[in-house]
C-alpha cells in the first residue's frame, strides 16, 4: 500500500471546533460568466469576533481551491500582507472592521467534478454543498458564517435566464449582446446555500398562497422541451407548502420559489435558499417515461427540499459534523409528508428496507461511524445512509418517547430559539428535552454511538398466575471506529396477540402499560399479567428503534403475526422474518423445499379481497439478496442466490393458476388507466407486476405474450416491469424486448438510463465485456454521473452474481471505472466505491482479489481525498 508516500489529507476533529476571529456578514458577488474565464469579484464586510467579551485574536482565514487570484484589496487599497497555504489565504490584518474585496478568476468548462460552478449541458450551475464554494471565490466556506448575499451576474444572451437566490431587484441590457441580472437574499446565509444558474430554458409557472395570505410565485426550469414531463414536480411542491403549514405551521418566507432541473448532478437535489437545483432525474416524469416508483421518488425530494428551508436554511448546521441536524429531521420531515400522503404503511416499509440492508452494512463495515461523526477527511463522505436515515430514524424515536404534541412543542421552541442562527444537534435535543419535560440525557447517546444494537429477547409465560414476561438485553459490539459502547434509552414498542389474533392490554398489578416499553439498561424484564393463554409477542413494533432483534420465533407464531396483525407494517415484518428464516435454512441445507405454509400463507394473500394491493405486493416479494447477506459473517453468495431463485421458482410453479388469474385481472383494464395514479391503481399494477415477477420464470405462451404486451403499454411501469421480469427471468424474449426498448427511447436520456442499468443486470457470462463495449455507446458519457451509476452501478448492486464472479473480473471492472473518475469526479467515484468496502463479508479468494483492486487504487498517484479516505479505512 502506497497510501502514505505522498501528502495524505488530513482529518478535522469535532472536538477540535472554534468560532473564527472574524466573520463576513454581508458579501456582494459579481460573475462575469464565460465558459473558461469567468471573473468573480467579491466584496465583503468583515468583522471581528467577541468571546466572553474580548476579542478573538488571529487573522481572517478564508478557503480555496482552483482560483486564479487576480487582486485583493482592503478599504480600498491594494493589500499584500497574506500568504497562500494549503487551499487558504491568509489574511493578516489588524483592523476590527473592514470591507475586503477579492478578484479571481475560474473556469465553469473544464470543471468535471460537479462542485463550484460548472456547465451542465449548455447551463451554468453550482453546487456548494459542503465546502464546493471554495471554488467559487476566496471565502470563510463554513457553515456558521452567515452572511447576505447580493450577486450580479452577467452572461451573453444565450442565456436568457440568469438566476441567483432571494429576489431580483434589477436587470438590464448590455453592449456586445450580454445582460445582466442582481439578485438580492434578505436571509443570512451560509455559503453552502448560494446558488447560482444561467441558461435557456421551458419555465412551468404557479404560484402558492401561504397560510398568512401572501403570494409566492413558483417557477420551474427545465430543459428545452421537457415542458409535459414538469407538472408532477410543480404539483409536489404545492403539496409541500401546504404539509409543512398544516403539520408544523411552518410557512415559506421568500416571494419567490425555483427549482431548476439539470442533467449532471452528482446527488437528487440541493436546497439553495429559493433556488433549488435539482438533478433532472428527481423531477421530470411522465406516464410515458416515469414509473410510479419515480413518481413517489419526486414528490419526496421535492419535499425534503422544501421542508430544508426551515431544517437546514433558517436553522442551519454550526459546523460539518452537525449535518444529522438538518439532514436526519429533514429526511423525517419527508417520510411524515409521504405518510400522511400516501400509505404509512408502504413508506415504513421502503424506510425500514434501506435501514436494515444499507445502514445496518455501514455500521458493519470499515466506514461506520455515528449520525454525528467525530472525525472527517472529505466531508462529501459523509452524507451517509447513517447520517440521513439512522438520522431520522433517532429523530423519530423522539417522536415516538414524547408524542406528536410534544414533539410539535419541541419543534416550535426549536425554532423559537434558534432562527437566524448555526447550531449544534444537542441543541436541537435540548428543545425537545425542555419543551416536554422528558429527560433525554441518556438518549443522547444515539448522536455519538455507532453500531446497529442488537436487542436479544426471551420470553417466559406461567400459565397458573397468568404471567407474560419478555426479558429483554441490550448487545452492543465494536465497530470500525469505537470500542466502547453505552447502553443506549431504546424505545421497545410491543404488541401481545391472543389466539384468535387480538390485541391484548398490557397490565400489570392493576397499571396498564404503555405499549412503548423503555429499555435504558444492558438487561431489563418487563411483566404484564392477566394473560390466559400465551400470546404471541409483535416485538419492535413499526421499528420502534434502529436496532437488530433476537428472538426465537416459531414459522407458527409468524404465520399467526401475518395472519392477523392489525398493522400492516407488523404484517409484512413478520413475513419478512419467516422468509428469511427459510431462506437460511435452505442456504445451510443446499435447498430444501419450501415449506408448504409459505406457499399457502403468499396464495391466501393473493386471494384476499379485501387487503391493500401496494401492501399484498410486498408480502409476496422474497427479501432481496441484501436483506439476506447481511444475516451473515461471511456472506454465502451463490448459495444465496440460488437459495432465492429455487423458492421464486417453486412460487411461480407451485402458485401458476391463482398468480394467472390474479395477474390477469389485474390487468384487466390497465391500457385505459395508463395515465392514472391513484393509490389504488398504483396497488393493482404493483401486485400485477409482482405476479409477472413469478410468472417471467415460465417460458409459457400466454407470456411472451403478455411480456409483449406490457412492452408496448404507454405507461413505463408496465413496460419496464415486463423487460425487468424477462431479463432476471433470462426469459427467451429478453434480448429481443432489450433491443425494442432501445429503439422506443434512444432519444430519451433518462430512460436510457433505465435501459443501461437492464444491460447490467444481465446474468451472462460475457456481462463484463458486454459493459465496456456499452461505454461506447451514443448516451454514455463518464461526466455524468446518472449514466455512470445506470450501467456500473446496477452492476455491481444488483447484478450480485456476476460482480463477484471469483474470476475476478466484475472488482476490476469497477476498479478501472474508479480510476477514471478520480480524475473526473472524486465524489461520485467514492459514491461508487461502495461494494469493494466490505470485503471483509467474503470468503478468502474474493478478499484477495478485492484487495488487490484496493491495493491498485491506493497507488494512484492524485488519489482525491474522497477515495483516499474510504480505501485507506478499507485497507487498515
Ligand atoms: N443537502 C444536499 C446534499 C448535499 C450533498 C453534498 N455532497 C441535498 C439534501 O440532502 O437535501
Ligand atoms: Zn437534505
Amino acid at each position: 500500500m502506497n497510501l502514505t508516500n505522498t501528502n495524505p489529507p488530513s482529518a478535522k476533529y469535532l472536538k477540535d471546533y472554534t468560532k473564527p476571529a472574524f466573520s463576513i456578514y454581508d458579501i456582494y458577488l459579481e460573475f462575469d460568466l464565460k465558459a473558461t474565464q469567468t471573473q468573480v469579484h467579491a466584496t465583503s464586510k468583515v468583522k471581528r469576533n467577541f468571546s466572553d467579551n474580548k476579542p478573538i485574536l488571529g487573522a481572517l482565514v478564508l478557503d480555496g481551491i482552483d482560483l486564479d487570484l487576480l487582486s485583493i484589496n482592503i478599504d480600498g487599497q491594494a493589500f499584500d500582507d497574506f500568504q497562500l497555504l494549503n487551499e487558504q489565504l491568509i489574511i493578516n490584518i489588524d483592523r476590527d472592521e473592514f470591507e475586503l474585496c477579492i478578484v479571481t478568476e475560474i473556469s465553469p468548462a473544464t470543471n468535471s467534478s460537479l462542485e463550484g460552478l460548472y456547465l451542465s449541458g449548455g447551463a451554468y450551475c453550482t453546487q456548494c454543498e459542503a465546502e464546493g464554494f471554495r471554488k467559487i471565490t476566496y471565502y470563510q466556506d463554513r457553515p456558521d458564517v452567515l452572511a447576505t448575499f447580493t450577486v450580479k451576474i452577467t452572461a451573453d444572451k444565450k442565456y436568457p435566464y440568469l438566476l441567483s437566490n432571494g429576489n431580483k431587484i434589477e436587470q438590464g441590457e448590455l453592449e456586445d449582446g450580454r445582460h445582466y441580472t442582481v439578485w438580492q437574499d434578505p436571509f443570512k446565509k451560509p455559503a453552502y446555500l448560494f446558488a447560482l444558474v444561467a441558461g435557456d430554458f421551458d419555465v412551468l409557472k404557479d404560484s402558492y398562497k401561504t397560510m398568512s395570505g401572501r403570494e409566492v410565485e413558483l417557477a420551474l426550469f427545465v430543459d428545452k422541451g421537457n415542458l409535459n414531463k414538469a407538472s408532477h414536480a410543480l404539483t409536489s411542491l404545492k403539496k409541500s407548502m401546504k404539509w409543512d403549514e398544516d403539520t408544523f405551521g411552518l410557512e415559506y418566507d421568500l416571494d419567490i420559489y425555483m427549482i431548476v432541473a439539470v442533467d449532471f448532478f452528482n446527488m437528487g437535489a440541493m436546497e439553495n435558499k429559493g433556488l433549488n437545483v435539482f438533478n433532472s432525474k428527481c423531477v421530470l416524469a411522465n406516464q410515458a417515461t416515469a414509473t410510479d416508483s419515480d413518481y413517489h421518488m419526486i414528490e419526496s425530494i421535492i419535499g425534503h427540499e422544501y421542508f430544508h428551508n426551515w431544517t437546514g436554511n433558517r436553522v442551519t448546521c454550526r459546523d460539518w459534523f452537525q449535518l444529522s441536524l438538518k439532514e436526519g429531521l429533514t429526511v423525517f420531515r419527508d417520510q411524515e409528508f409521504s405518510s400522511d400522503l400516501g400509505s404509512r404503511a408502504i413508506n415504513r416499509i421502503a424506510a425500514v428496507k434501506a435501514m436494515r440492508t444499507h445502514q445496518f452494512a455501514e455500521d458493519a463495515g470499515p466506514m461506520a461511524h455515528p449520525i454525528r461523526p467525530e472525525q472527517v477527511i472529505e466531508m462529501n463522505n459523509f452524507y451517509t445512509v447513517t447520517v440521513y436515515n439512522k438520522g431520522a430514524e433517532v429523530i423519530r424515536m423522539m417522536h415516538t418517547l414524547l408524542g406528536k404534541e410534544n414533539f410539535r412543542k419541541g419543534m416550535d421552541l426549536y425554532f423559537e430559539r434558534h432562527d437566524g442562527q448555526a447550531v449544534t444537534c444537542d441543541d436541537f435535543v435540548n428543545a425537545m428535552m425542555q419543551a416536554s419535560s422528558i429527560d433525554l440525557t441518556q438518549f443522547k447517546h444515539w448522536y455519538s454511538q455507532s453500531g446497529t444494537p442488537k436487542l436479544v429477547v426471551k420470553e417466559k409465560f406461567d400459565k397458573t398466575s397468568g404471567v407474560y414476561q419478555l426479558e429483554i438485553n441490550q448487545v452492543h459490539t465494536a465497530t470500525a471506529d469505537q470500542d466502547k459502547k453505552h447502553n443506549l434509552h431504546i424505545p421497545f414498542s410491543i404488541e401481545l396477540l391472543d389466539q384468535d389474533g387480538k390485541v391484548l392490554q398490557l397490565t400489570y398489578e392493576g397499571n396498564v402499560i404503555c405499549k412503548v416499553l423503555n429499555v435504558t439498561q444492558g438487561k431489563q424484564v418487563f411483566s404484564f399479567d392477566n394473560i390466559k393463554t400465551k400470546p404471541t409477542p409483535i416485538l419492535l413494533e413499526d421499528f420502534s428503534a434502529p436496532c437488530q432483534l433476537d428472538f426465537n420465533y416459531s414459522d407458527e407464531q409468524l404465520c399467526h403475526i401475518v395472519r392477523h396483525a392489525s398493522s400492516d407494517f407488523s404484517r409484512w415484518d413478520a413475513q419478512q422474518m419467516l422468509l428469511i428464516k427459510n431462506i437460511k435454512a435452505a442456504v445451510k441445507n443446499d435447498n430444501i423445499d419450501l415449506p408448504k405454509n409459505i406457499t399457502e400463507l403468499i396464495s391466501d394473500i393473493l386471494l384476499d379481497n379485501t387487503i391493500d394491493l401496494e401492501l399484498a405486493a410486498q408480502l409476496i416479494k422474497l427479501p432481496s439478496y441484501d436483506v439476506i447477506a447481511a444475516e451473515y459473517e461471511e456472506v454465502p453468495i451463490n448459495s444465496i442466490i440460488e437459495a432465492i431463485d429455487s423458492f421464486e421458482q417453486q412460487i411461480a410453479q407451485t402458485l401458476n393458476t391463482v398468480l394467472f388469474d390474479v395477474y390477469n385481472k389485474l390487468n384487466e383494464n390497465s391500457v385505459n388507466e395508463c395515465e392514472n395514479l391513484s393509490t389504488e391503481v398504483v396497488g393493482k399494477r404493483a401486485l400485477k407486476n409482482a405476479c409477472l415477477h413469478y410468472l417471467a420464470k415460465q417460458n409459457e405462451i400466454c407470456m411472451v405474450e403478455a411480456l409483449n404486451a406490457q412492452l408496448e403499454m404507454i405507461n413505463m411501469t408496465d413496460s419496464l416491469a415486463a423487460l425487468s421480469s424477462a431479463v432476471h427471468a433470462n426469459h427467451e424474449l429478453s434480448q429481443s424486448m432489450l433491443i425494442a426498448f432501445e429503439s422506443k427511447w434512444e432519444k430519451d436520456a433518462l430512460v436510457m438510463d433505465k435501459w443501461f442499468g437492464l444491460q447490467a443486470m444481465q446474468d451472462k457470462p460475457d456481462i463484463v465485456a458486454h459493459l465496456q463495449s456499452l461505454y461506447s455507446h451514443s448516451h454514455f458519457d463518464y461526466a455524468n454521473p446518472n449514466r455512470v451509476r445506470a450501467l456500473i452501478g446496477s452492476f455491481t448492486h444488483f447484478n450480485i452474481k456476476q460482480f463477484h464472479n471469483e474470476n475476478g473480473s466484475g472488482y476490476k471492472l469497477l476498479t478501472d471505472l474508479l480510476i477514471k473518475l478520480n480524475d473526473i469526479n472524486p465524489q461520485n467515484a467514492s459514491r461508487m466505491i461502495t461494494p469493494l468496502m466490505s470485503w471483509q463479508k467474503y470468503n478468502v479468494k474474493r478478499q484477495k482479489l478485492i484487495k488487490q483492486q484496493l491495493e491498485r487504487l491506493a497507488d494512484i498517484e492524485d488519489l482525491s481525498s474522497d477515495l483516499y479516505e474510504k480505501v485507506s479505512k478499507a485497507l487498515n
